[in-house]
């Protein structure tokens, strides 16, 4: 047996546990343990301010109150498969709290209203200690916003928000493809990560947090919101922010853009064209490419950025970095000149550091700034000692490897440095019994 077919023997072997388990037991709805508690979060000019937010209670009773307290909130992953969960609350807060996912069908619990107004939308929890749980049943797949439901302005200003992802295999494109894919309904992606916009009033964190906001004292109402401080995933950039890295995963990356603030943002990719593929955990019926979008408050967009690197635009594909920054200029701290604000930098992974990101990269593994690939079969020479193209480097690669040596094959130039010397034997040495690769062009 050859090792391609070997392999393919393995795939098919492989393939065959995941229908196993796929196809075993239902797994269990799944279940959340938050705490609403206080926190500060400190801003990159020193300012401190007073947040609310969750925490996940790693014990799962409520008791103890273990987990740290985040802004945003736990992300929550309903596992693939499941279509109820059920978040249980503690709200450690001083007023009452609740939970909601815009969105998402009724959990089945009915707003709360004080003197003709709706002061929340779902069960509340008791403030100092109150515990309610809810549970969501038919849940629709996609990307969410989870949040405070009693009194939206204030609560989820003060940091009462979180991102929830539920990637429920249900749509025509999403049977198990071979090399993987994650999907809900017919949006594939390979990896995927999370922008959740928001933004600060400090003003209004400081009359929360001393008990000086409500009817009859400092501050009434938020009709002079003016925020001055603008996140993304719960931080504000600084010149020292460090960029994000993408491109491990595949071909296809999927971005969630939520906006948990109270303005519209208007995020806008540097340089590149992505499609927006769902909007609220819909699927757009005609996706269309564009290099920005609107993101009201509340809403969430999926945007698929094809990592393919042929369709990497100039210069991100030489330099292996772009930024997504808001549009509307939120671009600064508290007002101050500078880096800032609503931006986040990102850069390509290069695991072998020779500046061609691992996606352009046809020897992942070594560093070879040249690319050399004599024969034109994707792998780079450096990776490259299967002489004879069977996929593998044994005995059969031998006898090519000293004709080589002797004729100076440049295909046997294992080191790409120009010549056929002992230096690409020790080459040749090192990848025996070894398959060619890795390479990004072909694996
Ligand atoms: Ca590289
Ligand atoms: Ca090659
Ligand atoms: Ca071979
Ligand atoms: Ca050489």
């Amino acid at each position: 047996m050859s090792y391609s077919t070997f392999r393919k023997f393995l795939g098919l072997v492989v393939a065959g546990f995941l229908t196993l388990s796929l196809a075993g037991p239902e797994v269990e709805a799944a279940e959340y343990w938050l705490r609403a508690d206080t926190t500060t979060l400190t801003m990159p000019d020193g300012a401190v301010i007073p947040m609310w937010g969750f925490a996940e209670d790693a014990d799962q009773d409520l008791a103890t109150q273990d987990g740290i307290v985040t802004v945003p909130g736990p992300a929550i992953v309903v596992p693939q498969g499941d279509t109820t969960i059920t978040i249980n609350l503690l709200n450690n807060l001083p007023v009452a709290s609740s939970l909601m996912i815009a969105g998402q069908p009724s959990d089945g619990s009915v707003p709360t209203f004080v003197a003709g107004r709706v002061m929340s939308i779902t069960d509340e929890a008791a403030a100092n200690g109150g515990i309610v749980s809810y549970t969501w049943t038919d849940l629709r797949p996609g990307t969410y916003l989870y949040s405070s439901g009693t009194d939206p302005a204030v609560q989820v200003q003060m940091g009462l928000y979180g991102s929830l992802k539920a990637d429920v295999v249900d749509g025509p494109l999403c049977s198990p493809e071979p090399g993987g894919g994650t999907c809900y309904r017919d949006i594939v992606y390979d990896e995927d990560l999370t922008l959740l916009f928001s933004e600060i009033d400090p003003k209004l964190h400081d009359a929360v947090a001393n008990d000086n906001y409500g009817p009859a004292k400092a501050m009434t109402s938020t009709i002079g919101y003016d925020p001055k401080y603008f996140l993304i995933n719960g931080a504000a950039r600084s010149a020292g922010s460090s960029p994000t890295e993408i491109g491990t995963g595949g071909d296809r990356l999927l971005i969630r853009f939520l906006n948990a603030g109270l303005r519209t943002v208007v995020p806008v990719v540097q340089g590149f064209y992505v499609n927006i593929v769902a909007e609220d955990g819909f699927p757009k019926r005609y996706p269309n490419e564009q290099y920005s979008l609107v993101l009201p408050a509340g809403k969430t967009h999926d945007a698929i950025f094809s990592m393919k690197c042929d369709d990497l635009p100039e210069p991100i594909r030489s330099q292996g970095k772009f930024a997504i920054y808001d549009r509307m200029g939120r671009l600064n701290n508290a007002g101050a000149p500078g880096e800032g604000g609503m931006m986040v930098e990102f850069s390509l992974v290069d695991l072998d550091g020779e500046s061609i990101a691992d996606i352009c990269d046809n020897c992942t593994g070594v560093a070879n700034a040249s690319q050399l690939d004599a024969d034109g079969d994707f792998f780079g020479n450096v990776c490259d000692a299967d002489l004879n193209n069977d996929l593998f480097v044994d005995f059969g690669d031998v006898a090519p490897m000293v004709r080589g040596f002797i004729w100076q094959d440049p295909n046997a130039d294992l080191n790409a440095d120009g010549t056929v010397n002992f230096g690409d034997i020790q080459v040749f040495v090192d990848s025996y019994m070894k398959p060619p690769g890795p390479s990004a062009l072909n694996q």
